[in-house]
């Protein structure tokens, strides 16, 4: 994987286009993500991720 950045936690991604982030995370819980350029953040270009534990039923329904 290829990003201006070479941060591994930020990609850049061309309008229309995908990127691609690989991200381990070492603890359940909500996290935000979001596009760091000015203004876009305020304008809604952002996102939650929710991690839980593999195996734990915590989907309501499943
Ligand atoms: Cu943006």
């Amino acid at each position: 994987m290829h990003t201006d950045t070479q941060i591994p936690y930020m990609a850049h991604v061309p309008a229309g286009k995908q990127g691609e982030i690989i991200r381990t995370f070492n603890q359940s819980g909500e996290f935000d993500f979001a596009c760091i350029l000015p203004g876009h953040y305020e304008a809604g270009m952002v996102g939650k991720i929710k991690v839980v534990v593999a195996g734990n039923k915590a989907t309501p329904g499943h």
